[in-house]
Parts: structure tokens; C-alpha cells; sequence
């Protein structure tokens, strides 16, 4: 843990985040540190790092799936919508510590948007980008299959607000919350892994709870 928060701070001059995670960083904390507590949805707390993260409508909405795909596309919001929906209620984990039990998220199976891609033999890898500008993340094609992975529209059985990453965020039920990209614009099917924002700053790529570098017994916020 200590090597990856020396990670973190080094890392640390060019990443844009706010003075509390700036400051969670340089004291040893994890550098995925809080920006901001949620007023209104009790337990969350509020990231990007992103300084400022443009507002999308159902108007101006795409997500665009493409990279080692028979049939790329760009969905609309009432599209994504028009797909099967699926409900999976598990507890939110930060990698920081913070939890929040028994979260409902509620949207397309990922597995169900490949499946319509068609993903080429060489595919391996998923990378997923948002319309913040900055964040990444990655999944392989095995974890991304998961029926419990979805681009997900709804929150706490609500459409996600734009502090949770709405209209679209990724959610990676097994893992840290960090592998659950908010402001969801891009999937693009790789031949291999690349990592995410946080995984190029010493976090694992394979981020399952518990099983991971990130910790559940030692919560520093
Ligand atoms: N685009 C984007 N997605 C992101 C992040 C971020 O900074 N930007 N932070 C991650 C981390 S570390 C966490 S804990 C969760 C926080 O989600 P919340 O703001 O809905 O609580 O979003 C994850 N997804
Ligand atoms: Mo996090």
C-alpha cells in the first residue's frame, strides 16, 4: 500500500483533482481521494478527475462501441433504453474504503451490447472512455461477459444523475467502484488490456473486492 501511494503523490502534479485528494495523496492516502461529499445520496461521495464535466441530454447523447467489431455503432440514449434492462442490487466498494450497501443499478448487460458488436476473433480486451476528456478504464472480454457488469442508466432505481456519471455509466459489480467509469461515451474492443486512468497509477487492473490492491480492512476516509 505504501509503495502505491508513493505512486499516487508522484504521480500526482499533473493528475487534476481537487485540494482534498491532493492533500489525501501526499498524507499516504489513496490517491483516488474524495473530492466532495454527495449531499443527497447519503453514503456516496463525489470523484472526478476532471475538473469540469460537460452535461449530456438525452439530445446530445451517443455512446459509440467500436474497435475489433463486425458492426460498430453509436446508440442513443432512448435506444440503450429500448434494450432488455437488467436490476442487480450489490454493495457500492471504494477502493478508499467508503461503502454503500445494497445499491441498485439498473441497465444493458455489456455482454448484451458485444453480442450485438460482434466481437472479432482478435478482440481480447475492452477500453472504455468517458466524456469527461480524462478518465479510462479496461476490462477483458471474460470479466466484461459477467452478467453482472452493465452499461448502466439508472441508480437507486433512478436515471443517473450527472454527479454519478448520467445519463451512462459503466458498473463492474465485482470490483472497486473506480472500475465503474462514469460519463460513459466510448467502448472500444482491444487485441489486449490497456489500463485505466487509476490502473496507470499503480491500482490493479483486475480490481475484484478483496482480491485486489485496493482494501477493505483499513478505510483512510
Ligand atoms: N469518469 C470518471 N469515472 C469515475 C471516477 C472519475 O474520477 N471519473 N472515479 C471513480 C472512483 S475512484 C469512484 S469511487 C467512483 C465514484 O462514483 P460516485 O462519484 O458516483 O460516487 O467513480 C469512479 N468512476
Ligand atoms: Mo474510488
Amino acid at each position: 500500500m505504501l509503495g502505491l501511494g508513493a505512486a499516487g503523490v508522484a504521480a500526482a502534479p499533473y493528475v487534476q483533482e481537487g485540494v482534498d485528494s491532493f492533500l489525501g495523496a501526499a498524507a499516504g492516502k489513496d490517491p483516488t481521494g474524495i473530492t466532495g461529499l454527495l449531499p443527497n445520496s447519503s453514503g456516496f461521495r463525489y470523484y472526478s478527475v476532471a475538473d469540469s464535466v460537460p452535461k449530456k441530454t438525452p439530445a446530445t447523447y451517443r455512446l459509440d462501441i467500436g474497435g475489433l467489431v463486425d458492426r460498430p455503432a453509436a446508440y442513443t440514449l432512448a435506444q440503450l433504453r429500448a434494450l432488455p434492462q437488467t436490476r442487480v442490487v450489490r454493495d457500492v466498494q471504494c477502493v478508499t474504503g467508503w461503502r454503500v450497501p445494497d445499491t441498485p443499478f439498473e441497465g444493458v448487460r455489456l455482454s448484451h451490447l458485444l453480442d450485438l458488436a460482434g466481437v472479432k476473433p482478435a478482440g481480447r480486451a475492452l477500453r472504455f472512455l468517458c466524456f469527461d476528456g480524462t478518465y479510462s478504464e479496461s476490462l477483458t472480454l471474460d470479466q466484461a461477459r459477467r452478467d453482472d457488469v452493465l452499461v448502466a442508466l439508472k441508480m437507486q432505481d433512478r436515471d443517473l444523475p450527472h454527479s454519478h456519471g448520467g445519463p451512462v455509466r459503466l458498473y463492474v459489480a465485482p470490483m472497486y467502484f473506480y472500475k465503474s467509469a462514469k460519463w460513459l461515451s466510448g467502448i472500444n474492443v482491444t487485441d489486449r488490456v490497456l489500463p485505466g486512468y487509476w490502473e496507470e497509477l499503480g491500482y490493479d487492473v483486475d480490481a475484484w473486492v478483496g482480491r485486489s490492491n485496493g482494501r477493505t480492512d483499513t478505510p483512510t476516509v
